[in-house]
């Protein structure tokens, strides 16, 4: 299955794989006895190998951030029990800045072409997503006293455009999806009172769009949540206001203590564990009936506007429905042996997301 970030730059989704890996990153650490690896080859050497990449995002190695994301970064994990595969999942990592450029092409130092491309590509991948994490920075949803400028500087605005347009194209899809309120360590205090309610009511409010969405949609499942890639004390945050409108404050986080993330492993559970029983439900059909819904599904798919008409080659309804069924059909083959973590898993997110109704 995959699983996509969708966040402006600076929103916090390369931290926040810093912060799998180290609640999930390795094995032992954790009394729940899940954790996860880069998926390669079945040889030892290679193996310790991928460790080490994964291992490059620790925070606590280096006590320094992970660099601005270049290009797209697609890692395919396994998520363990006990030793035991899980399931398996593909986490993709955007360069966060196409999404500002988007609609915005004059913003980009890159050439046109390349942001096509881009853009292209990140539309697919959501297009194959089982369920997309929505990153957004939740000192800016709480530095901004005005909604709508909260709304547009977070990034949520460009995220209701796209999750818009794919609900248009896509009717009947199911969707998972989190809203993931990065660096919640750097709120004032009163945002975080009662487990963070009034920091999670502004997180609704910003993200109003993609709740009455959720609505209109009865397949899609989705919720709300919190996290901190270093967790409480552990960073000095400065902030300086700039006199440029285009970006009104400069802030910088220097870590100072041992990074202890907050909620990271909640997010990624809820993907999987929903992901996982929204499959147990479909298998029970047969492998027919589910190519004649897909299909019929993305026949509809003819509507375009502004964004996705950019980012959509012709779109070929048929070769999308071939590429997601066989991924699909991939996926129940070998949900069978997964069933028994479904609860477990969901069981865990549910200590501390709040899903939205
Ligand atoms: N205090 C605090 N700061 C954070 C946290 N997560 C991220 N930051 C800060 O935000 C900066 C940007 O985070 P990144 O994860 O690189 O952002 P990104 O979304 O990957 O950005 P692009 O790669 O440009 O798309 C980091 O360098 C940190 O300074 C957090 O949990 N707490
Ligand atoms: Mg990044």
């Amino acid at each position: 299955m995959k699983v996509t970030m969708v966040g402006i730059s600076g929103s916090g989704k390369t931290a926040y794989m810093s912060a799998l890996y180290e609640t999930l990153g390795d094995a032992g650490q954790n009394e729940a006895g899940f954790y996860i690896a880069p998926r390669s080859v079945q040889q030892f050497d290679k193996a310790i190998l991928s460790v080490g990449d994964f291992s490059r995002f620790s925070l606590a190695d280096k006590l320094k951030w992970p660099d601005g994301t270049q290009q797209t970064t697609v890692w395919p994990f396994t998520v363990y029990h006990n030793s035991r595969p899980v399931t398996y999942f593909d986490w993709i990592d955007y360069r966060g800045g196409i999404l500002t450029e988007i609609t915005d092409t004059t913003d980009t130092q890159e050439s046109p072409d390349m942001v096509r491309s881009e853009i292209t590509d990140l539309a697919s991948h959501i297009e194959l997503s089982n369920a997309v994490i929505l990153v957004a920075d939740a000192f800016v949803l709480t530095y901004y006293p005005n909604i709508k400028e909260a709304r547009h500087r977070s990034g949520a605005r460009r995220i209701h455009e796209i999750f818009t347009t794919y609900s248009r194209i896509y009717p009947n899809r199911n969707l998972i999806f989190v809203i993931m309120l990065t660096k919640a360590d750097t709120v004032d205090a009163r945002w975080k009172t009662d487990n963070y309610a009034p920091l999670i009511e502004r997180g609704l409010e910003v993200f109003n769009q993609m709740v009455s969405l959720q609505k209109q949609n009865p397949s899609w499942e989705g919720c709300i949540v919190p996290v901190s890639a270093v967790g409480e004390g552990n960073v000095h945050r400065s902030v300086t206001p700039t006199e440029d409108v285009k970006h009104p404050f400069r802030s910088e986080d220097k870590i100072v203590g041992f990074p202890q993330p907050v909620n990271a492993e909640h997010v990624l559970f809820y993907c999987l564990g929903q992901t996982l029983k929204q499959m147990r439900e479909e298998a029970s059909k047969s492998i027919r009936q589910r190519e004649k819904e897909l299909s019929e599904i993305l026949k509809k798919a003819g509507l375009v506007n502004k964004i996705w008409s950019l980012i959509m080659r012709k779109p070929d309804a048929e070769s999308i429905a071939r590429a997601i069924l066989e991924e699909k059909n991939k996926d129940y083959e070998i949900l069978s042996q997964f069933e028994t973590h479904i609860e477990p898993l969901l069981g865990k997110a549910m200590e501390r997301v709040r899903q939205i109704k």
